[in-house]
């Protein structure tokens, strides 16, 4: 897979490129990254890709010729190997984006990140260009990186490859539509907090049926809209009968 980030900030993407998973998948050579930008694709002596807002307001949005250049010049590399990118640009007023979202994404050739800066893009750069927006939520960032980095970081923990055996069972977890369960690590208690029985027991089944019971508890506690969207088997149905949301699960959350 090919990443191509449209960027004036190119070095924020080290934070994928040179740590972790993601790290890891890079040397594997299960994706490739570009960056591209805005200010290479200019004229002027002052390398200029901002300008003010018609009809006045506060700030300073990003020209859409530098932009539509670079997105020209990204273009133009990928048809040397006949591939045609997607384009993506993140702002609020996009699709939420989602575990489903991604799983599509990841079989994509090539993908765009376009990442706005300032008050945000040209809106006829934006008609022009752009294939899909993207929300990963209902806030203001100073600029698009960051969730263009979280999209990258979530795509590619999911190419064939990218996880080992250890980290693969955590993500099957997500796959069913649930929240996790809670984890507990060593010492058995923690400033007067044990960690519960059954994971101790060694009883497989006894821990599988534990794991489910919180999956199912926690998401119809915290994110009851997910549990609608999915629906319930019998058998999940009947463990929530006998485990109902509304005992908050930690103090944190509540
Ligand atoms: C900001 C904005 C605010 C309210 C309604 C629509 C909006 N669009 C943008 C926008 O495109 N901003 C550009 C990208 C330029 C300024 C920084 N940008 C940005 C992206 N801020 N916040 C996001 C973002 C993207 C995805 N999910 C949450 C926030």
């Amino acid at each position: 897979m090919r990443f191509e980030a449209v960027t004036l900030f190119p070095e924020m993407f080290d934070a994928v490129l040179d740590y972790g998973i993601t790290r890891r998948a890079l040397d594997r050579g299960l994706y490739r990254f570009k960056s591209w930008n805005p200010r290479d694709f200019t004229d002027d002596p002052h390398r200029t890709v901002d300008d003010r807002p018609y009809g006045g307001g506060p700030g300073m949005l990003m020209q859409a010729e530098p932009l539509d250049r670079a997105l020209n010049a990204v273009q133009q590399d990928l048809a040397r190997e006949s591939l045609k990118p997607w384009v993506v640009h993140f702002s609020p007023r996009g699709r939420p984006l989602t575990h489903q979202r991604v799983m599509e994404m990841k079989d994509m050739a090539a993908l765009v990140l376009l990442c706005g800066r300032y008050e945000g893009i040209d809106e006829r750069l934006l008609q022009r260009r752009v294939d899909e927006e993207l929300s990963l939520g209902d806030f203001v960032l100073s600029g698009g990186e960051l969730p263009a980095l979280a999209l990258m970081d979530a795509i590619i923990r999911q190419l064939p490859g990218a996880l080992n055996a250890a980290d693969s069972a955590v993500e099957d977890s997500f796959a069913n539509g649930l929240l996790d369960c809670p984890h507990f690590t060593r010492p058995e208690v923690w400033q007067g907090m044990a960690v519960p029985e059954v994971l101790k027991g060694g009883n497989h089944a006894a821990i599988a049926q534990w794991r489910l019971q919180q999956s199912l508890t926690i998401t119809a506690t915290h994110r009851p809209d997910l549990l609608a969207k999915r629906g319930l088997s019998k058998q999940e149905q009947d463990i929530l009968a006998v485990h109902p949301p509304g005992a908050p699960q930690n103090e944190a959350a509540r």
